[in-house]
């Protein structure tokens, strides 16, 4: 089938909760993506982060096919013998002691919304259902019901409600804000280090250290949100040690597969993870044995094959290309390693006309908050394929 064809079937039997650029991929290496009439695309949106280690890297293909002929489902009814060896691999490359698996990242966030609120009630004292935990305007944390609640995205939130209480919203970046909203009954803050969706928003430095000095003096846990800013992207393997800090948990998902199955993560020391009890969390596949094999591969490649150094040094090159170019409609460019977003002016018309014209030429991006370019290639991207690429972003940040 052709392209048409199959938007046309995607039309009338999917639900549309998306509107995707028209390109329908049915291929994937690399960093490059190839449509269904043949067209090659470089893919700079790597599906929001997942795919780091690149479109169906070798390595994790061989893991992933050898463990799904072996056992790909336990339930932790039982124990398998890979989610042990995930455990520490993970331990030993993010220094937290502990993990809980889960697949999606919205999963694996409630999961730390769940344990941050235990941990109120029986370390901190917290009186019973008065946990409250503090977020920031303009985040984006996944689509529950609970983690809508606290979205400032009305078309993610205003339809979906009765909410659920316990979370303030304070402006991003503002140290300030945050204090002046602490309460005895604080549980946690939980941040992103970087934001993705609000737009690739670095808050000002010093910001993610002020949260932890905060935390400490008030005895408050302190959350990334590294679920697309970890496992390399911006250039560490979490963002939020660009401030040498430490969550006292850290989120991931994402990456952590490379992007071939869903596989998420709680990190945390003992002293908190060690709250969860037998029978208070769980899910089905969450620590499956083909997702926990997939991951450790996953995360060997990215250490293995210098992805995080790769994202550091090459994506400070993007960004300093990308700033060079001279373009009537360019604001700003900002990001940390290979997160990079390009902030158009207002009188550009918005950044998905910009999309589409990049497509045109071979290049696919995705428009966030509406005047944004996300640039977000693979990790394994080389200098040769920036190189190629700059040219064809210089032609469309300078179309009329
Ligand atoms: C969609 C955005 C990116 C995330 C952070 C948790 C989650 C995400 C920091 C939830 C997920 C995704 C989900 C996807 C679009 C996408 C996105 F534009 F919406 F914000 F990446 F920029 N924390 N982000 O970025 O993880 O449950 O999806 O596994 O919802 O359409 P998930």
């Amino acid at each position: 089938m052709k392209t048409q064809d199959l938007i046309n079937l995607e039309n009338e039997y999917g639900a549309h909760n998306y509107h995707p650029l028209d390109v329908v991929i049915t291929r994937g290496e690399g960093v490059w993506v190839y449509d269904v009439e043949g067209n090659k695309y470089l893919d700079c949106l790597s599906a929001y982060s997942a795919v780091n280690q690149g479109h169906v890297h070798p390595r994790i293909l061989q893991t992933l096919i050898e463990q799904a002929g072996r056992v790909t489902l336990t339930s932790r009814a039982f124990r398998n013998d890979q989610l042990p060896h995930l455990y520490r691999e993970l331990a030993e490359l993010t220094g937290y002691e502990m993990s809980l698996p889960m697949n999606s990242g919205a999963e694996a966030v409630e999961t730390a919304l769940k344990l941050a609120r235990k941990w109120a009630y029986q370390v901190k004292g917290v009186p019973k259902y008065e946990a409250e935990i503090l977020v920031c305007d303009g985040n984006f944390h996944g689509r529950t019901i609970s983690i809508v609640t606290f979205s400032s995205e009305p078309l993610y939130k205003e339809a979906f409600g009765p909410f659920t209480p316990g979370f303030k919203s304070v402006p991003y970046g503002d140290a300030a804000a945050m204090q002046a909203a602490i309460t005895p009954n604080t549980a946690a803050i939980m941040v992103e280090p970087i934001q993705g969706e609000g737009g690739v928003i670095l808050p000002p430095e010093g910001y993610l250290a002020e949260l932890r000095r905060m935390c400490d003096h008030h005895n408050i846990l302190l959350i990334f949100d590294e679920i697309q800013t970890g496992l390399g992207r911006t250039g560490k393997i979490f963002a939020h040690r660009h401030e040498s800090v430490r969550g006292d948990m850290t989120i991931i998902g994402k990456a952590l597969s490379g992007g071939f199955y869903p596989v998420s993560a709680v990190l945390a020391d003992k002293d908190i993870m060690g709250l969860f009890t037998p029978g208070e969390h769980g899910s089905t596949f969450g620590g499956n044995p083909l997702g926990a094999a997939v991951a450790r591969t996953a995360l060997k490649v990215l250490v293995e094959e210098g992805l995080i150094e790769n994202s550091a040094k090459l994506g400070e090159y993007f960004i300093e290309q990308l700033t060079e170019i001279p373009s009537p409609h360019v604001k700003e460019v900002r990001g940390k390693g290979m997160l990079i977003g390009v902030e158009l002016k207002k009188s550009a018309g918005g950044a998905r006309r910009f999309c589409e014209a990049l497509k045109q030429r071979g290049i696919l991006c995705k428009e966030t908050h509406e005047t944004v370019i996300r640039f977000a290639p693979p990790l394994v991207i080389d200098r040769e394929t920036l190189d190629w690429a700059l040219p064809h972003i210089r032609e469309v940040l300078n179309l009329p």
